[in-house]
């Protein structure tokens, strides 16, 4: 494919017979991943005037139905994920973005069907997609010029693939992960705990789905890194690197930090050809010490306290007196 689609101004040219389409770019650049579901990588371009290309990553044409036209400037990339319901079959990638008609879109890539939210403001900025405020549904972080955050629920289960934290995805890489490549921390590893031992695992998932010809892109060579906060006086990098030739379930032993803190495992991955991925989850170590400590308060207070409900005086029974009987 021509990366020519990468210079300023909108212009369709016939070189040599190959159409070239010209776009202007200012912050938005294009997105990578199979748009339509067919199994081919798509190249998602947005422009200036309002529209949304996808183009064929085998030849730069255009995937039908798409250009879809907005009624306002685009700005920002496109976001691609995977909004599928539980138990549904992919189909393709939803493109998400907002535009400077202050609508954002939610664009199907097999249909280039659209749904529109109304949210009146304008954006620089890609929408996001992570899962911010719990529970296992996916959300859409859009944030506008008048400096306000949005964040929409999806009805798509959350994946840390499907996961867009910024518009590189933390270095280089603007392609969608989920069902292609990347590196996630497995969901038991993930999960908010607390570890005591000395030692703990960590298990991880490489994924690749590339397929012949150009076939897998490992070898990936994968950093894993403990960061513990300034209160830990050891060392404060644990890093543990290894190169995979394979994709795959991995598993990692990480040794625990010996103070009370809290930590971040930080899981990097770049294959052969330098593109990152990035996964983290965070945990504690020893706080379970300072929950006995709790209970150490408490549990002689509710027995006290059990004490004096069994043994309280019965109703009418006359107060005890030391004054003396003179009778
Ligand atoms: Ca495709
Ligand atoms: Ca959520």
């Amino acid at each position: 494919m021509r990366m020519e689609m990468l210079l300023h101004g909108l212009h369709k040219e016939k070189k040599s017979g190959k159409c070239i389409l010209r776009v202007s770019f200012h912050r938005q650049g294009p997105t990578v991943g199979d748009v339509d579901g067919d199994g081919r990588t798509d190249v998602v371009v947005p422009t200036v005037s309002g529209n949304i290309y996808v183009l064929s990553g085998r030849d730069g044409s255009f995937v039908r139905p798409f250009p879809y036209r907005t009624h306002g400037r685009l700005m920002s990339p496109v976001l691609l994920v995977d909004l599928s319901r539980r138990e549904e079959k992919m189909k393709g990638l939803t493109l998400v973005t907002t535009s400077f008609d202050g609508y954002m879109y939610l664009i199907d890539g097999s249909t280039a069907c659209a749904d529109v939210v109304d949210i009146g403001e304008t954006s620089y900025s890609m929408v996001l997609a992570d899962n911010v405020d719990g529970g296992d549904d996916l959300d859409l972080i859009v944030s506008t010029m008048n400096g306000n955050v949005f964040c929409f629920s999806t009805p798509s289960p959350h994946h840390p693939l499907k996961e867009w934290r910024s518009s590189n995805q933390g270095r280089n890489n603007v392609a969608s992960r989920y069902n292609r490549e990347g590196i996630y921390v497995s969901h038991a590893s993930r999960s908010f705990r607390d570890e005591e031992g000395k030692h703990f695992w960590v298990e991880m998932e490489i994924v690749d789905k590339y397929r012949v010809p150009s076939g897998h892109q490992g070898p990936y060579n994968v950093t894993t890194t403990l960061l513990v906060p300034g209160n830990y006086q050891g060392e404060r990098r644990i890093v543990v690197n290894q190169i995979y030739s394979q994709p795959g379930k991995q598993r990692l032993k990480l040794p625990t930090v010996p103070v009370r803190t809290t930590g971040t495992v930080l899981v990097e991955m770049v294959d052969k050809n330098g593109l990152y991925f990035s996964d983290e989850f965070s945990l504690t170590f020893h706080l379970h010490y300072y929950k006995l400590l709790k209970w150490l308060l408490v549990l002689p207070m509710l027995a006290m306290f059990g004490i004096l409900v069994i043994l309280r005086p019965q109703e009418g029974a006359p107060l005890p007196s030391f004054s003396r009987n003179t009778d």
